[in-house]
């Protein structure tokens, strides 16, 4: 039998890359580039798994160009915001993910962050290696951030990477407030002695830190709207690890620039890999390019994650991270 062609679009870490080799007829991207539509457009015609990322747009135009070949989208990540599920589901095609295995990564980056922004962690570090800066010495009110102990912390989302960031940041002191379509099992809330708020509205307007950790979905697009973000305290600030989509990334940065708000801890934007100015300019935000679940640990599980997915597909059975559950 010839081996299933997969297509992978981005490099991946070696060992994941040796075992696709053995177990599949694995085309690489060894350089590691972005692929453009056009060689996208050529993947999807040509494999019989495609194994994209985040930064691969495979759209409604793109499924209609692939063949009938092309059995599985198996994604590398656990947002799949970056695949039309409708036109892949309407063709036939299985597209799975990889979570679980980055909960953990991507909750200590956004606890990280919610510890960063009111210790002004950048600037301390900017400062420092700025070209030529003179540090006078300890001073008892220079480099003032704000306590974080007893502070509201509002999650957006209370699936696994919520309730991982709110494990952690109850033992520093933050009380913990959620909003989600639903609340969480009773346990859950009790353990993490969380308080469920239907309202996101009304959630916003009383916590001190806002957390973004749903999925970006049509339901999730500027779930933080121009007019949801003025409903926070000027001296809230926002982190978001999930998607920048979620945020309307313009008001957020016309309140950063007016100090509407005291600041932001972001790990995703909205047009990645642009990042607006107003975040680079403002010393009261902390940027990072999307890391959240960047560890050697994390992106091995994700492979093998995908893997999985693939081998259990080639097998006849159901992967066990399908997007769609009703489809196998
Ligand atoms: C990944 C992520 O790095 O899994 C996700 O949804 O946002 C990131 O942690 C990226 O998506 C890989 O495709």
């Amino acid at each position: 039998m010839t081996r299933p062609l997969v297509i992978v679009t981005r490099k991946l870490p070696d060992p994941v890359e040796t075992r696709m080799m053995e177990l599949f007829d694995a085309q690489l991207n060894a350089d590691d580039h972005v692929m453009d539509r056009a060689e996208l457009l050529q993947a999807v015609r040509e494999a019989d798994i495609l194994l994209p990322t985040v930064t691969d747009r495979i759209d409604q135009a793109m499924i209609n160009e692939a063949s009938p070949r092309l059995k599985m989208i198996a994604n590398f990540g656990t947002g799949v915001d970056n695949i039309d599920l409708e036109t892949a589901r309407n063709r036939g095609i299985i597209v799975t993910n990889t979570p679980g295995v980055l909960t953990e990564d991507t909750a200590d980056m956004t606890m990280a962050l919610i510890l960063a922004v009111p210790r002004r962690l950048a600037e301390g570090t900017a400062f420092l290696k700025r070209e030529g800066a003179k540090w006078e010495g300890w001073s008892p009110t220079w480099m003032l951030g704000h306590r974080i102990t007893g502070k509201r912390l509002g999650i957006v989302g209370m699936g696994r990477i919520g309730q991982a960031v709110a494990r952690r940041a109850r033992p520093f002191g933050l009380q913990i407030h959620y909003h989600n379509r639903r609340p969480v099992a009773d346990e859950i809330e009790k353990d993490l002695e969380a308080t469920y708020w239907e309202s996101l509205d009304q959630m916003l307007a009383r916590m001190d830190i806002i957390s973004v950790n749903c999925p970006h979905t049509p339901a999730t697009y500027h779930l933080l709207s121009a007019r949801r973000l003025k409903l926070l305290k000027p001296t809230a600030y926002v982190v978001n690890t999930a998607r920048g989509e979620v945020i309307d990334e313009n008001a957020l940065a016309r309140m950063i620039e007016a100090e509407e708000i005291a600041g932001a801890g972001l790990d995703v934007f909205e047009h990645e890999p642009a990042v607006n100015p107003k975040f680079l300019r403002s010393d009261r935000v902390v940027v990072l390019p999307h890391m959240g679940s960047a560890t050697i640990e994390g992106r091995i599980d994700m492979g093998e994650k995908v893997i999985i997915n693939i081998k259990t597909f080639l097998d006849g059975h159901a992967p066990p991270d399908r997007v769609h559950q009703a489809m196998f």
